[in-house]
Order: C-alpha cells, then structure tokens, then sequence
C-alpha cells in the first residue's frame, strides 16, 4: 500500500483533515453540502442532538442526530474550487486510515446531499420551487484535471450540448456526471428533475450583465432551449457538476437539491428566499431520516 506523503494529505496537529478541520470520528454517513456557512444552523437547528461544531475558514460542520440518524452539515463556499477540496477530504476522512497514510482496504460510500439556492432556467419552474439534479453538467473545468468515467447516455447528452452551444475550445470544455440513483429515487415528490448546469461564476459566465459585455451574450438562452429526448436543462449554480463529478469518482452517492431563487427567463426573484430554503431543509430531513 503506498503511503501518502504529509504534502498531499495535510493533518493538523488535533489529528484533523487540513480545510474541514474535522477527525474522522466526527463525521457522519449522511451529510449535507450547503454553500453559505451560516446556513449549518439553519439544518442542525433541526438536529435532536449536536454532538460536535467544528470550522476552519469558510468550512463549518455541525454533527448530530434525528432519531437514530446521525447527519453532518458542512458548508462548502461558493464554487467547484471549494467542491474539489470538501469532497476529496470527506473522502479521506472515510477511505484513508490516517495513521499508517494509507487508503483503506474497505472502502465506504457516504450519502452527500446538497442544499442550495439556484437560478431555474426555464418559465414553468418558478421561484420557490425545488429541483432535485438528475445530471451535473459542467462548464467550470474542475472535472476535466481528473480522469473522467462517464457512461454512454452521459456521453450522448454531453455530445448534444457541446453541438449545441459550441462550447469547446476558449471556454472550459463541458462535463458531465448524473446524480446517485440511490438516493435521487427519494426525491421525485415535490421536485422539478432535471440538469443542472454549473458555472464558474454567478455573473458573466450565468449570463448577467451588469457593466462587462459578454463573449457569449446567447448562451443563456441556448441552455433553456437545449433537449435531449426527455432531458432538458432546468437550472443553474456554481457547486453541482463538481458534487457529482468528484463524488461518482470516489464511489459516493450524491444528490444536489436546489431551492429556485431566480427565473431568469420571467426575470424574477423570490419575495422570501429564506423562507423557501427552510421548507427544502425541513423537507430533505425529513426525507433523509426516513430512508
Ligand atoms: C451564489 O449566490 C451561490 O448560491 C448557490 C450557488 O451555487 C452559489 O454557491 O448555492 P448556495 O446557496 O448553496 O451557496
Ligand atoms: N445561485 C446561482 O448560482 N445563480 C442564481 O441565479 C441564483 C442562485
């Protein structure tokens, strides 16, 4: 077994994984992803027990209980740069035995479920609606340092949108990755499924303007036009390709849920974002304890 050296994976002196500051001890099976940090309390609020609060930057963990359940929520930051290092180290935490720095014969899949705010991309998904992710599609390049596997499906949607909005070249090239089967069946009541396109940017590169002009002023609307057989893409945000990508690669089962903030097709936001992000936690605990 090849020991990994104290340069790649970094561990502090409480014995704990550098950004997440967590042991591996202190985290659950089951965890949530929410992006903004202040966000945890608002999902272990919910908790019948905290166990452990645990943060290093803009990475804080609550850990806890409903009923027998025991759930971490850490909160990721903004983007798939965050995403590449919460997923790689939820791994480890798991799958590397930090004493001999080895990967462990027996290796483990986490549930990791997000919860975020996203732009719907299409007029009959309106504001404070959900949207469980069935596909991450990718324009912000993380997925393209790894080695991708893709099945062929994948492979024919991502055919599809590279033909149709021309995406390759001076932009990242697209990606593609699809949600856990096991854990998206949980969640078809009360949800819009769809793909999700992620963007490495919540201004130009979502199509908004406001003093920069665009390469690509169109590419907005050829998301919302874009079909393949039944799939069509629903919405947008900056974390869901990279959830899916790195975590189909290590073997977890992942779903990204997104409480709708913005149409951008009927330009228009939600009178009460907050209220509408505590339904979808109340809802994916409820859903989450049960299963
Ligand atoms: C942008 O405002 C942020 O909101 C969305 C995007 O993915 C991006 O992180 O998700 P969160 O509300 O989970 O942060
Ligand atoms: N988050 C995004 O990334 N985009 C939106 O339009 C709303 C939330």
């Amino acid at each position: 077994m090849n020991r990994i050296a104290e340069s790649e994976l970094i561990i502090n002196n409480r014995g704990a994984v550098y950004h997440l500051n967590l042991r591996p001890e202190e985290l659950a099976n089951t965890i949530i992803t929410v992006g903004d940090p202040d966000r945890v309390q608002e999902v272990s609020k919910h908790f019948d027990n905290i166990e452990g609060k645990y943060q290093h930057r803009e990475f804080v963990t609550h850990t806890g209980r409903i009923g027998q359940k025991r759930i971490s929520v850490v909160s990721t930051g903004i983007g798939t740069d965050n995403i590449d290092i919460v997923l790689n180290e939820l791994d480890a935490l798991v799958n590397i035995d930090f004493t001999s720095r080895t990967v462990k014969k027996e290796l483990s899949k986490l549930t990791i479920v997000r919860i975020g705010t996203s732009g719907s991309l299409q007029a009959d998904i309106p504001v404070d609606s959900f949207v469980a992710s069935t596909h991450g599609l990718g324009v912000d390049n993380l997925l393209n340092f790894y080695r991708q596997e893709n099945n062929d499906e994948d492979l024919h949607i991502l055919k599809a949108f590279t033909a149709h909005t021309q995406l390759t070249g001076g932009m990242a090239a697209p990606y593609i990755a699809g949600a856990g089967a096991a854990v998206l069946k949980h969640f078809v009541e009360g949800f819009h499924h769809g793909i999700t396109v992620t963007c490495p940017g919540f201004y130009g590169p979502q199509g908004r303007v406001l003093r920069l002009g665009l390469i690509n002023p169109d590419f907005i609307d050829l998301l919302t036009a874009f079909r393949f057989g039944n799939h069509r893409i629903t919405n947008f945000e900056m974390e869901t390709s990279g959830i899916y990508g790195i975590g189909k690669l290590l073997g977890h089962h992942c779903l990204s849920l997104s409480a709708i903030v913005a149409n951008r097709v009927k330009k228009e936001f939600s009178k009460d974002s907050a209220a509408a992000i505590e339904q979808l936690i109340v809802k994916t605990l409820g859903i989450l304890a049960m299963n």
